[in-house]
This record gives C-alpha cells, structure tokens and sequence, in this order.
C-alpha cells in the first residue's frame, strides 16, 4: 500500500502506466484507490483513459519533473486526447479501482485541503515481481500455489522494532524495484 496525498498547490501526476515500471508480471494486478479524504473534481482526483488497459504498453519518459509526485516524474509516449479521460469524484471512503496497464494520472489541487488517497495494490498469486529479489505480500485470499513472493509477518506491535527494520527492508526493496534503471551498474 502506498499513500498519495496532494497538498494544495502545483502537485500532479502525469500520465503513465504502472506495469511498465513496476516489474510484477503478468499484469493480473489491480489498485484499490480509497478517498480519505474527498475528492472532487478541484482537489485533483485520478484522470483515467478508459479502455487503455486493453492497448499497449507505451515506453515512458523519465522526466523527473518538479512538482511531479511519480518516483520518476514517468510519462507515456503517446498523445492523449484530455476530452476521452475520465475523472471520478470520490466521497471520503469510497473507492475506484485501477487496472496495472490502464493509463492515468491527476491535476493539481485547486482547493485549500489536502486530498488524501491510500492506495492498495492487488495481485493474482501468479504474479511474479521480476526486477527485484525480496518483494512481500499479504495472502489476502484462496490459496497461493505459486510462492511468488514472501509473506509478510502480522505486526504484532505499533512501531516495535522488528516491524520498523521490516518497513524499511520493503521500502527499500520497492525503491530499488522503481529505479532499477539506476541499479544496473551495482
Ligand atoms: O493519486 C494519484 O493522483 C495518482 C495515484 C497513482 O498513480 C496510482 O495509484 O497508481
């Protein structure tokens, strides 16, 4: 899970896919995108091109823009028609679900409050993480057949010291899956 908080201000997303970087194949991966907070139209909320998932994946440019909340500043080669995206307002509490390849990104928010957006993924238990070793999960349901990839202990603690080492082994693992580009010399 990962957390997308937009401050008021120039903060965006551009438009990109994540199965093109994030190395977790096949694509039978899919994010819950839950509103903490609500988010209407002005706050910047999630810009979909529908039915991309269906299409390619493009290359991306690693732009490293300003004021660009993607670890990369990632944005896809390809020309996007703003009039065929689709922008869902959420409530506080509700969610919209993204697929892996689907195109997508958000404006900045306009407003004077913060719009927060926790960010679950999901994956199929075939699904392998292939840029890096170490990547975890939680078996949310069914079975795992596959072995993929290592469970996550249950925290037994609020900030005990092993489920803080733990955090931070993951942090570190999911980084150097999301620049990966820059790890080819090590
Ligand atoms: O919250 C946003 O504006 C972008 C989130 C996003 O790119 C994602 O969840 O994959």
């Amino acid at each position: 899970m990962d957390w997308f908080i937009k401050e008021p201000g120039p903060d965006f997303v551009s438009f990109h896919q994540d199965a093109t970087y994030w190395g977790l194949e096949p694509h039978n991966v899919v994010t819950a995108w839950v509103a903490i907070s609500d988010a209407r139209p002005e706050t910047g909320p999630m810009k979909f091109v529908p039915g991309s998932h269906n299409g390619p994946l493009f290359e991306q440019e690693d732009t490293f823009t300003e004021n660009n909340l993607l670890s990369r500043g990632q944005v896809v080669k390809t020309t996007i028609d703003e009039a065929s995206t689709v922008m869902p307002p959420l409530k506080a509490g509700e969610m919209s679900l993204h697929h892996v390849r689907v195109i997508h990104g958000s404006d900045p928010n306009t407003t004077d409050d913060r719009r927060i957006g926790m960010v679950l993924r999901y994956c199929a238990t075939d699904v392998k993480q292939t840029k890096v070793a170490g990547d975890r999960a939680i078996l949310v349901k069914g079975e795992d057949n596959y072995h993929h990839f290592e469970y996550l202990p249950r925290p037994t603690k609020d900030h005990g010291k092993a489920e803080l080492a733990l955090a931070e082994a993951l942090s570190n693992t999911r980084q150097r899956a999301l620049h990966s580009a820059d790890y080819e010399d090590d």
